[in-house]
């Protein structure tokens, strides 16, 4: 792809758009960039690249479609905004970064995607393939952008990315050599518009792939299986709850794989270190990813049983007058907070609540009669969710997440568990998850 002396609009002036920058301007492009935030809040490395000729800072409006020949939006930035619409009325070909990157990318692409799961598997992914001798690069939504490595010599084996709906919007030929989707329930509803788009652009992460590719299916949605005919891929799949004939599933504590070429190999169930049945879908899933890919069995096994996590995640925060504390700050959807309580069997005190993001909380009721034992809301979301599922159990309201910890120290009994998965964005009180999660931890542990 040539893209000597074009001009390229980037929107958006975080991580994304100034590693795009970057690329571009090394590429020859004349690079015009614009974000809604005043350029002293612009991304911290923006700095780095303030003064090049080939970069211009624009203002934030249609006016910089001028003489445009693409545009490349930041993942955040919803396919509404005003000026990519108007870049789609003027014709204008709109990229997404990873569009932009696999143009770019010389080794073959291991993708992850789902609504939940993705950073685990993703990491995952990574340290097998270190523990089976392969070099690989692993980045993507998990925070280092793809466009960073099309811009390197290139010389791993593999590429492991994580891959979100935000970045799949804007692809045409982007091409994993496997696509793993892990699991769809109902996220980002503010940003796609619908469930049904959100589902549909998670699903075009397989659009691209060939025969000779792998899509990795969970079993267990029906979603999953109304696509799985139209994939060109082969495709194999993981359940946690049935047998298959192909594919790999869970029984009597072993982790049974069916593979392509008839052999049948079995996983302890015991080595997966991680809590909850949802961990071992994703393990399933990475076991799939890394055999296709040439991983030894042993380095598998070795690598997972040696995998404790990530922060955020279902993550252990402490534990005073016997009352243990988890911090899920990663669980910013429905879909994540049913996970984290289907971890646990103590009684849970959950906080939940954030900024909301139109998550349909009242598919929780089912899990919250059997779970919870209290629930206290607080942020933004407290009203939405008060009104959705305010009657299932007892619930409070508070105005912070600070006063939602100390409230629910104040009525925990020994044995209880206090969980914080919000199934909502952190943005009102909190710059990020992780930050809002660290929080917590720091409130815990003051307690
Ligand atoms: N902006 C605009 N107009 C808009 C929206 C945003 O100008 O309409 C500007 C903001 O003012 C800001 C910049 O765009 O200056 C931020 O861009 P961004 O939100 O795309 O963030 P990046 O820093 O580029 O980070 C993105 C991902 N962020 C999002 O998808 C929201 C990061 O995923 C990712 O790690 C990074 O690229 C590298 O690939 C974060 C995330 O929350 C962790 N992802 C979502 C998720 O996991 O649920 C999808």
């Amino acid at each position: 792809m040539d893209l000597k002396g074009k001009k390229i609009v980037i929107i958006g002036m975080g991580k994304t758009g100034i590693a795009t920058a970057l690329f571009l301007g090394s590429q020859g492009c004349r690079v015009a960039v614009t974000d809604e935030k005043q350029i002293s809040q612009w991304g911290a490395d923006f700095g780095r690249i303030a003064s090049e000729k080939w970069l211009k800072a624009e203002a934030y409006n249609p006016d910089i479609l001028n003489g445009a020949d693409m545009v490349v939006p930041s993942p955040g930035v919803p396919p509404h905004n005003d000026i990519l619409s108007a870049a789609v009325k003027k014709k204008i070909p709109v990229m997404s970064e990873i569009e932009l990157a696999y143009r770019f990318l010389k080794k073959p692409l291991v993708a992850v995607t789902g609504t939940n799961g993705k950073t685990t598997t993703t990491s995952l992914l990574g340290e097998i393939f270190v523990r089976a001798g392969k070099k690989v690069f692993v980045g993507g939504n998990i925070g280092n952008p793809l466009i960073e490595y099309a811009g390197t010599a290139q010389e791993e084996d593999f590429v492991i990315a994580e891959i979100s709906s935000f970045q799949l919007q804007w692809i045409e030929k982007f091409h994993p050599f496997v696509a793993i989707l892990l699991n769809i329930t109902c996220d980002h509803v503010d940003y796609h518009g619908s469930f049904d788009k959100y589902r549909s652009i998670k699903a075009a992460i397989f659009a691209n792939q060939v025969k000779s590719d792998l899509a990795i299916l969970n079993a267990g949605d029906p979603f999953q299986e109304a696509i799985a005919a139209g994939i060109r891929a082969q495709v194999s799949r993981f359940s946690s709850a049935n047998e298959l004939k192909k594919g790999i599933y869970l029984k009597e504590n072993n982790l049974v794989h069916e593979m392509f070429d008839g052999t049948r190999e079995q996983y302890p169930q015991n080595m997966i270190k991680l809590p909850g049945l949802h961990n071992v879908e994703n393990v399933m899933a990475a076991v799939t990813a890394a055999r296709f890919c040439g991983c030894s069995r042993e380095s598998i096994i070795a690598a997972v049983a040696g995998f404790r996590g990530l922060p955020h995640r279902i993550e252990y925060a402490g534990e005073k007058r016997s009352v243990k504390f988890y911090d899920d700050s990663k669980g910013t959807n429905v879909g994540s907070v049913e996970r984290a309580l289907d971890t646990f069997s103590e009684p849970v005190i959950l906080l939940l609540g954030g900024r909301d993001k139109d998550g349909d909380f009242e598919t929780l009721r089912p899990l919250l009669s059997k779970k919870v034992k209290k629930i206290i809301l607080f942020g933004e979301a407290r009203d939405r969710i008060e009104s959705l599922i305010g009657n299932v159990v007892v619930t409070e309201k508070k105005r912070t997440l600070r006063e939602a910890i100390e409230g629910a120290y104040k009525d925990a009994a020994a044995g209880d568990v206090v969980l914080l998965s919000p199934g909502c964005a952190s943005f009102d009180e909190f710059r990020n998850y992780k930050e809002r999660g660290n929080f917590f931890k720091e409130v815990v542990r003051k307690l």
